[in-house]
């Protein structure tokens, strides 16, 4: 029987900023929910500070300089759904065969509470059982010693330590294949390839200092209210000296409109608020090529009309010295009519005008970006695009400029750093042959979307997943939920039950691992680890409470006692003595990229992180022509099919309660959602037109044109302020809904922010 907490839905506008009192009476929801002490309030205090934990939610940067409480609501929900007291044991599943937790729904598969023991799934009685740490990697080994290396794939989340991904990412490669796709090919492979192509590396140019500096600030489909709450000081103190905001986002998302910061008792006492952005523009879905090729168009028009001896609205200095192809970018700029681009954006003239005003008129623009923009079939053309616009003005390389995306899990970039890739240019090949004296291999291995197909069509036989919910995070749920029992092997490494864990392979093991706030004592004492931020800054990270179980191995072990299973036995590489001290790890990483992580483990603990430098932010660019490059947009929309009768664009959503498939609750207070998810937000007109009512309850079917039935049915039709053909409902629920093959072109990201699909009453 599933248990259900959400049996009176309501939806209402919400009236207040982010932050300010909403916030503060969400957290003392939460430790009573997760049965937690009041002391336990002290880890709230370590959080993100030197010598403290890292936080596991969001990937924002930690500043040295940092605040009394250094963290938000959502990552105190992400602490305390770490150190919850509720435990999942083998009495649990005893009681439950996976076929009735398959009825379960997401959130309280999760409440239930952190997994004990390692175990076994037992097909007769259709339950997990608790096994001994020997027996699954026994088993775990004997299944994947035969395999042919090509059909498994080592999937990583992100939320990994620089430790345990260097070990997993070299156990496969000498394993024999660089299947490792990571959840960075659902969320920013988009920018992976388009900022490397354009300007030679693969993430943002700017660093904390940089919000000092600029004076404007563009913001691109990145809800930062929910996802990156931190970034909201930075944003308010950006304001308070009178930095310009100009946001992109078809939703008018709290966060990005007014916020009153809870940790400051003047602003919370006389409800005072800051508005953030200075202008909003409700772009459509898909809509922001146009939106910036309008702001390209000006720029290039008011340069045109400057008077001879001017200065010119384009940084031409800058344009010559660094950058190839703006004359091709430009003609096509030019020669693109304005009122394609007004159709295509859904914004009007007047509007694109202001926001370009903003632009002309700055010194230094960062633009900040998220899933907005990488999730779309033109995802790499909409960073480009990005880029474009910053070059124009010479906005890269400076201070207080250039692209900003805000990624997701907390070592999601980190994770690509030390070499959990699937692309073999972007793997150490060299380095790892050098120092470890075996041959990686280097035909490219599997991203998401191709092991999608691979699990689809059978040829992937087995997935290890360090973390994260594979099944419940990729497109084709019901294809893929059909496909994965065919699996030999299914391995997931994990704090939590999710539904991922309840589709077994033949063979089928869930281990328990210690969470990075956990103390984690090996051979030479407790140790520490380390993440990398979103702006390149690597931070030591300390845990110290006591595990929520002593059965619970940590993931450096666990990865190492696969791997000694898994690869022929190597004296250079000392699985067991690595593991016995993470130091010992981080000198092998240190070998492995001795330009990033030089004297790593005596930089470890540096308050803020360490940098590990950027190129592009010194313009030097490691493109192949040595310049920045500029590329003329192939169309104004991004979605990557047609409009048509009844065809919606389906944006998929987070709550503010919820971290990607782990859902905290029903209460998306910035949206005025309480007490369910199964809301279809929808403009009041299109709601007209289709002769749809309030609270009506419907269904969404995929309109891709494959011929392929996807359905979800139960949804509540809401009125929102949403631009006119675009729809909203939650992520992970709407997924059954995604076809596999609808990625961004380039980067294989899906396209999870315009799914085509219809209405069904
Ligand atoms: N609390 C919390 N924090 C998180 C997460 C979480 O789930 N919960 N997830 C983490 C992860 S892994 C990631 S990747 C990030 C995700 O953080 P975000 O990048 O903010 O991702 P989303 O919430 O999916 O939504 C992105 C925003 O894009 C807007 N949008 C949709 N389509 C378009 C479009 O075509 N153009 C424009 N301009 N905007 C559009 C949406 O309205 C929404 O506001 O957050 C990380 N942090
Ligand atoms: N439709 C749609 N789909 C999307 C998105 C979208 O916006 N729309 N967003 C995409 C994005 S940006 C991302 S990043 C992916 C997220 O995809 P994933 O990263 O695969 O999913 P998560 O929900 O973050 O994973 C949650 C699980 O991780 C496990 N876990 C938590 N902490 C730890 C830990 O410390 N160690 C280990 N080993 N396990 C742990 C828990 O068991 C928990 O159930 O989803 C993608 N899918
Ligand atoms: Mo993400």
């Amino acid at each position: 029987m599933s248990k259900h907490t959400a049996d009176h839905p309501d939806i209402k506008p919400f009236e207040g900023p982010a932050g300010g009192w909403g916030s503060v009476r969400s957290l003392a929801e939460i430790l009573p929910r997760e049965r937690i002490p009041p002391e336990a309030l002290i880890e709230l205090a370590r959080q993100n500070k030197p010598d403290g934990f890292m936080c596991v939610s969001c990937a924002w940067p930690k500043p040295a300089d940092h605040h009394p409480a250094e963290f938000c609501e959502e990552g105190a929900k992400a602490t305390a759904w770490e150190l919850t007291t509720l435990r999942t044991t083998p009495d649990f599943f005893q009681e439950h065969t996976l076929d009735e937790l398959r009825s379960w729904r997401d959130y309280d598969l999760e409440q239930n509470g952190r997994l004990t023991h390692p175990l076994r799934y037992d097909v007769v009685t259709d339950k997990y059982v608790a096994c001994s740490w020997e027996e699954a990697f026994n088993a775990i080994g004997e299944a994947l010693r035969p395999l042919d290396p090509n059909a498994v794939v080592f999937y990583s989340s992100g939320r990994a330590s620089l430790e345990a991904s260097y070990m997993y990412g070299l156990m496969a490669r000498m394993y024999g294949n660089q299947n490792l796709p990571d959840s960075s090919n659902m969320c920013h492979e988009s920018t992976s390839v388009g900022l490397k192509a354009a300007i030679g590396v693969p993430v943002g140019t700017t660093q904390l200092k940089d919000f000092d500096d600029c004076d404007a600030i563009f913001f691109f489909g990145q809800n930062v209210g929910s996802n990156a709450p931190r970034m909201l000081h930075d944003l308010r103190k950006a304001r308070k000296r009178g930095v310009e905001i100009v946001t992109f986002n078809p939703l008018k998302e709290r966060g990005l409109e007014r916020f009153t910061d809870p940790q400051n008792p003047v602003e919370m006492t006389t409800l005072s608020e800051t508005v953030i952005s200075t202008q909003y523009h409700q772009v459509k879905a898909g809509g922001d090529i146009a939106a910036m090729t309008g702001i390209a168009k000006f720029l290039i028009e008011w340069d045109d009309a400057k008077a001879p001896g001017e200065p010119g609205v384009l940084d031409h200095d800058f344009i010559a010295e660094h950058t190839k192809d703006f004359d091709a970018f430009a003609a096509k700029v030019r020669a693109t009519e304005w009122e394609d681009i007004v159709r295509e954006s859904g914004l009007d003239l007047t509007a694109i005008e202001n926001a370009a005003r903003v632009y002309a008129n700055a010194k230094a623009v960062l633009a900040i970006y998220g899933m907005g923009l990488t999730q779309h079939v033109k995802g790499v053309e909409n960073v480009r695009m990005v880029v474009n616009l910053l070059l124009m003005r010479g906005n890269i390389g400076k201070p207080g400029a250039g692209p900003t995306p805000v990624r997701g899990h907390s070592n999601v970039q980190g994770q690509r750093t030390v070499g959990i890739t699937e692309k073999t240019e972007l793997a150490p090949v060299d380095k790892l042959k050098q120092l470890y004296g075996f041959d990686p291999p280097t035909e490219k291995g599997l991203d998401t979307v191709e092991t999608c197909r691979g699990v689809i069509d059978g040829s992937v036989k087995a997935v290890i997943g360090l973390g994260g919910n594979f099944l419940r995070a990729v497109p084709e749920t019901a294809a893929m939920e059909e496909a994965w029992p065919r699996l030999e092997l299914s391995v997931q490494i994990a704090t939590k039950l999710n539904r991922n864990h309840l589709f077994p392979g033949h063979q089928t093991y869930l281990l328990p691992c210690l969470g990075r706030i956990e103390e984690d004592v090996q051979a030479s004492g407790p140790q520490a680890v380390s993440v990398e931020d979103s702006t390149s800054c690597i931070h030591g990270s300390r845990g110290k409470v006591a595990p929520a179980s002593p059965h619970l191995l940590s993931e450096p072990r666990i990865v190492a006692e696969i791997a000694k299973r898994i690869v022929p036995p190597n004296p250079r590489v000392d699985w067991d003595g690595w593991v016995a001290d993470y130091a010992r790890i981080r000198d092998a990483i240190e070998a492995t990229y001795p330009e990033v992580f030089k004297d790593f483990n005596a930089r470890l603990l540096t308050p803020g992180g360490f940098w590990k430098g950027n190129k592009a932010a010194e313009r030097v660019w490691l493109t192949p022509s040595g310049k920045a490059e500029f590329l003329a947009p192939t169309g104004l929309s991004s979605t990557g099919f047609d409009d048509a009768d009844g065809r919606y664009r389906l944006i998929t959503l987070r709550s503010n309660d919820q971290f990607n498939t782990t859902i905290y609750g029903y209460h998306d207070r910035f949206r005025g959602v309480n007490g369910t998810r199964d809301v279809l937000f929808i403009n009041s007109e299109d709601m007209a037109a289709a002769g749809l009512t309030d609270g009506q309850v419907v269904a969404l079917e995929s309109d891709a044109g494959d011929g392929k039935k996807r359905r979800r049915d139960g949804l509540i039709v809401t009125p929102y302020d949403i631009p006119r053909g675009c729809l909203g409902a939650y992520y992970p629920e709407a997924n059954v809904l995604m076809p596999v093959e609808h990625h961004a072109d380039e980067s294989h990201v899906p396209a999870a922010k315009s799914v085509p699909v219809r209405v069904c009453v």
